[in-house]
């Protein structure tokens, strides 16, 4: 019944995008009057009437009935993007582009009262911390979506912290941050994260290559002292979580390691990270030296590391890794010797490489080189088979360039990154061009026409990265591209010198792409997004038991319940259980003296959809968002004295206002 329901709604927008069309042409010709087409089945009558009036095109009228989600409908998809310099993951729907979450992930975040006194939030902050040095915040670049068999399956996302090192693991139950794990040998990361198709690993290359461990050496020992590490973090499923004890890393030479793909299907079992600045620059722009844009840009070739993940994990196991500050390290030397690192020449200081569905090919977009280059992985193993290699200075096997490329296709200035569609195409990000250029892959995706620029399609302005549904799986869903825009200068109303950012949402349905909807972002700068099939997730809309622990994803053993409030003094602590509910926290008034520690545990018993409490402590910087069936817990020292009102902060009830109590603390 649903199904049919759908087809007739689907067929009225059908009949309205024609009965508009037809109407705005006949605006545009002169035609004066009402619009001509009769409204079909409950057609408002003056839909073209607005469409003239708001001096809509006949594109825009389509884009619009192709975007718009009538209010109490659901998006298709879910597309997470990073948050940039947020630290944190924003969820949109798609094609909406409506803004439905930020995901509190590196820096705390108020309204979900993270990491402002609730104990699990803190301690996930404090995972993240370098050394002693707590770090709150992130630059998170690159949102990765679970996998089993190479497909999205709609149960983790992983983001890294590019300036920091870090990975952060979020649980899609309930959309909320479980770990932050901090790399222990390498400062930075950028190319992560990826994962392996059944999300064994996630990888995470570093940027800048620095002397591993934190340790100190003069640039004069660049080449000696310093290393890029490509990290293989462990997940444990079950778990849901990173396990560092299994996790393993690959030294690699001192070139900027930069975007990486795991390879899946035939290639399953390898990872292929590119890099610049092969050519080991210093900078040094304070002596006269070339700076590193240009010192980093001297060569034609820079390399596409090529890793034996599968054989990595055996090398492992086998007790031939080092053991560096805990993390298990394969030393540059072995990782040659054991037939776990490749390079491949690319040309040239390139951005992403990306692996086609059926896993096949390499794509690597060229940034300084107007091409993509399309690596086989068949080629690849050939050369292993026949040791066809020259050799780096660090001695890892090179392949001949064009011993493993399969084409190389123009599509115009700046190619960085490349996703795929369901009809055999590529869709590559132009930085300096400003656009999405489509292009045809070869065989065994078309068996004609294949390795072709095929069509062009301006972003405003400035395109980093760009995504597509499903579009780095092995079974892309077609139908959108999203242009995640640098640029946004005159697309929207001025809000002083710090623009929006633009992600463009692209429709690749048609013989034309077509640029459906603009959406400003002005929160921080997303990097990268994926988009999932909304069926493939399975949120929760209320926790499973009242008492729940979000962090543990269990009973919480300090949950209370209505009748079991309390509170209890052991010497100079004060433990209190409370209980919220619409509309009264109990116990409403607490007491204790200046000098107390007091551990507070909150329990909300609503189990009603949406009906969240927040509960703020003023002065003593508690504030917390408790979800319905929620526990937390949070504690502190009681240094100044005096009566504190502590009250919910959302909006839960007509009496929300009532809902507060005293915290008296007696000098
Ligand atoms: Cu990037």
């Amino acid at each position: 019944m649903l199904w049919a329901k759908t087809k007739v709604v689907q067929g009225v927008v059908g009949v309205l995008a024609v009965a508009l069309l037809v109407g705005l042409s006949a605006c545009q010709t002169g035609a004066s009057g009402p619009s001509g087409a009769a409204p079909a089945a409950g057609l408002s009558a003056n839909a073209a009437d607005v469409a003239k009036a708001r001096s809509l095109t006949p594109d825009d009228v389509s884009a619009a009935l192709k975007t718009y989600v009538p209010g109490g409908k659901y998006d298709d998809y879910y597309m997470f993007a990073s948050g940039g310099q947020s630290g944190q993951v924003f969820v949109f729907g798609l094609p909406s582009m409506r803004l439905l979450k930020t995901i509190a992930v590196f820096t705390p975040e108020s309204w979900q009262g993270y990491g402002q006194g609730e104990e699990d939030t803190m301690k996930i902050l404090d995972e993240g911390k370098f050394k002693n040095n707590p770090i709150l915040w992130g630059d998170t670049h690159h949102p990765a979506l679970s996998e089993t068999n190479g497909q999205y399956d709609g149960q983790y996302l992983f983001i890294n912290d590019k300036a920091n090192g870090r990975i952060a693991v979020i649980d899609l139950r309930d959309f909320r941050t479980k770990q932050i794990v901090k790399n222990p040998v390498m400062i930075n990361n950028h190319g992560g994260a990826f994962v392996t198709p059944n999300t064994d690993y996630i990888i995470d290359p570093s940027q800048y290559a620095v002397p591993l461990d934190f340790q100190y050496a003069p640039i004069s020992e660049y080449k000696e002292k310093y290393r890029g590490l490509i990290t293989y973090w462990k997940f444990d499923r079950q778990k849901g979580r990173i396990d560092p004890a299994q996790s393993f890393a690959i030294e690699v030479p001192p070139y900027w390691q930069d975007l990486c793909d795991a390879g899946k299907l035939v290639s399953d079992g390898w990872a292929f990270c590119g890099s610049f600045n092969s050519e080991m620059a210093t900078g040094g722009i304070e002596e006269g030296k070339p700076p590193f844009e240009s010192g980093t840009a001297q060569r034609d070739m820079d390399y596409l590391h090529v890793m034996n993940w599968k054989k990595a994990e055996e090398v492992v196991k086998a007790g031939k890794a080092q053991t560096i500050n805990g993390m298990k390290v394969i030393r540059l030397p072995t990782a040659v010797s054991e037939g776990i690192l490749y390079l491949a020449p690319e040309p040239k200081s390139p951005h992403g490489s990306d692996v086609t569905p059926k896993g096949d090919y390499i794509v690597v977009g060229g940034k300084l080189d107007p091409h993509v280059t399309i690596f086989s992985f068949k080629k690849m193993q050939d050369a292993i088979a026949k040791q066809s290699f020259d050799r780096d200075s660090f001695g890892v096997p090179v392949f001949k360039f064009n011993e493993v490329m399969e084409a190389q296709v123009e599509l115009g200035l700046g190619p960085l990154h490349t996703v795929f569609d369901d009809q055999g195409y590529a869709y590559t990000s132009l930085f300096l061009d400003s656009g999405v250029v489509k292009w045809s892959l070869g065989a065994p995706y078309r068996t004609e026409g294949g390795w072709k620029r095929v069509e062009h399609i301006p972003t405003q302005y400035n395109l980093g990265h760009l995504t597509a549904v499903e579009g780095d799986t092995v079974s892309p869903g077609g139908k959108f591209v999203v242009a995640l825009n640098k640029w946004s200068v005159d697309r929207f109303l001025p809000v002083g010198p710090l623009h929006p950012q633009n992600l463009q949402l692209i429709d690749i349905t048609g013989s034309k792409m077509q640029v459906l909807y603009d959406a400003p972002v002005g929160v921080g700068e997303p990097h990268y997004a994926q988009i999932i099939k909304a069926e493939r997730l399975k949120p929760w809309k209320v926790y499973p038991e009242t008492g729940w622990n979000a962090r543990a994803q269990a009973k919480d053993p300090n949950a209370t319940t209505a009748g079991k409030e309390k509170i209890e003094r052991r010497g100079k602590t004060v433990e209190i259980w409370m209980r919220a509910m619409r509309s009264n926290f109990n116990p409403e008034r607490i007491t204790v003296k200046k000098g107390d520690h007091v551990i507070w545990h909150i329990t909300s018993i609503e189990r009603t959809e949406d009906a969240t409490h927040g509960f703020a402590l003023p002065g003593y910087n508690i504030n917390l968002s408790i979800d319905p069936g929620e526990t937390v817990t949070f504690e502190f020292d009681v240094t100044e004295s005096g009566v504190f009102t502590y009250y919910c902060t959302e909006f839960c009830s007509a009496l929300h206002l009532e809902m507060a109590g005293y915290f008296m603390v007696e000098p």
